[in-house]
């Protein structure tokens, strides 16, 4: 059965996330199908693409299948691990993709929303960094994610606190480009991405690749990286990281002690 559905309408592309029992988490099969449809609307030579959920969705996805990350001793969010495959294949796409959210948008996937290039949001939407609930050290280039869709001191509230943001923060917050009541949602999401797909695709494209990498032109020194991957290493390597799997499996509060 298949997790996400596609459809198209001349140049716009849309992918919708369908996986509500487990409330869209990204498991490595969502976001292998989802690869799959960015591949075939990038070889139809379309010129947006609309990521999304089913309408009325409480949950837009929970973020990264807890239930595959690995048991310990093993970095949980290497280079390829799925949410980073996914992050890298929007980032890197040669077409805007407009994500539109309603619901809740949890860790990797606050990761991926935020890797989209425009972001419609209705009022139900928030969006939490998690990995302080499951202890889980993130990795640098997703929080190089969050450092570049919202002011520092507010990825350190949301990655410390891993509480919500609400849609009316987020959009005072320039983490968004547009909150709107629920029955506009669609309306202003495809009018953007007719914008776009009346406008030169290789000009849009070019400017896309401009901007992913001038954000990304943070040079870190060997040294640097070494010291952020070794710090890594210390919370993976943790009891408090198997108490945040345990915990979750178990539906209960995990009971950290920081060792
Ligand atoms: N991974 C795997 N399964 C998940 C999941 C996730 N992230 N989130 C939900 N599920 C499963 C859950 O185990 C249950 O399965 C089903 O989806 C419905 O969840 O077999 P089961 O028991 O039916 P419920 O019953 O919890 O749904 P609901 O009461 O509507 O609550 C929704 C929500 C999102 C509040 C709750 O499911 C939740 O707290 N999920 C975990 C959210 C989270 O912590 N996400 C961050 C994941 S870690 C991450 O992204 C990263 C990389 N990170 O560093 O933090």
């Amino acid at each position: 059965m298949s997790l996400i559905s596609t459809s198209r309408d001349e140049w716009i592309g849309t992918i919708t996330l369908d996986n509500a029992e487990k409330r869209n988490a990204l498991s490595s099969a969502l976001i292998n199908e989802l690869c799959a449809a960015l591949a075939a609307f990038r070889d139809d030579h379309l010129r947006a693409v609309v990521l999304r959920a089913k309408p009325g969705v409480t949950v837009w996805s929970a973020g990264f299948n807890i239930d595959e990350l690995p048991v310990g001793h093993r970095d949980p969010l290497g280079w390829d691990d799925p949410v980073r495959h996914l992050v890298r294949e929007i980032a890197r796409y040669p077409i805007p993709v407009i994500a539109m959210v309603e619901g809740g948008v949890w860790g990797g996937a606050c990761e991926v929303v935020l890797a989209c290039d425009i972001i419609v949001i209705g009022p139900t939407a928030t969006f939490a960094i998690t990995p302080a609930k499951l202890s889980v050290p993130y990795n640098i280039s997703g929080m190089l994610t969050f450092l570049n869709a919202a002011p520092a001191c507010i990825v350190r509230e949301m990655a410390f606190t891993a509480k919500p943001v609400n849609a009316a923060r987020a959009f005072d917050l320039g983490m968004v480009n547009h909150v709107v009541p629920i029955e506009e949602l669609e309306a202003v999401t495809y009018g953007i991405a007719k914008d776009i797909a009346a406008n030169a695709p290789l000009a849009v494209s070019v400017m896309k690749e401009q901007l992913r990498i001038l954000e990304g032109a943070h040079p870190v020194s060997p040294e640097g990286f070494e010291r952020l991957q070794g710090l890594r290493r210390v919370v993976y390597d943790s009891q408090d990281y198997l108490e945040g799997l345990r915990a979750f499996k178990e539906k209960r509060k995990p009971v950290f002690e920081g060792k």
